[in-house]
């Protein structure tokens, strides 16, 4: 329920919230080695400096809010500016 909760208010965010920061082209860009405009789990685990590759998966997972398996632009310009964690994945 809690997390139905967050999910739904990063949606609304992202649908309606100015944002506060935006990642800039080069770093999605970079991340999304196939250029096809969104990011796997692969692309992010292999761009993270991170060391805890779970904490990745997870992460990447909260920021998936589509569920679809990818992070597009949005999703990720969203979670970049919501938290510090995720900004230091990279
Ligand atoms: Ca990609």
């Amino acid at each position: 329920m809690r997390i139905l909760a967050i999910l739904s208010l990063v949606a609304l965010m992202a649908a309606c919230a100015p944002r506060t920061k935006t990642s800039s082209p080069d770093v999605f860009e970079t991340i999304d080695t196939d250029k096809d405009g969104k990011l796997s789990l692969d692309e992010v685990l292999r761009a993270s400096k991170h060391p805890d590759k779970g904490a990745v998966k997870r992460r990447f997972e909260m920021m998936d809010t589509t569920g679809d398996g990818y992070l597009d632009r949005q999703e990720f310009d969203v979670w970049r500016g919501l938290d510090d964690d995720t900004s230091r994945l990279f």
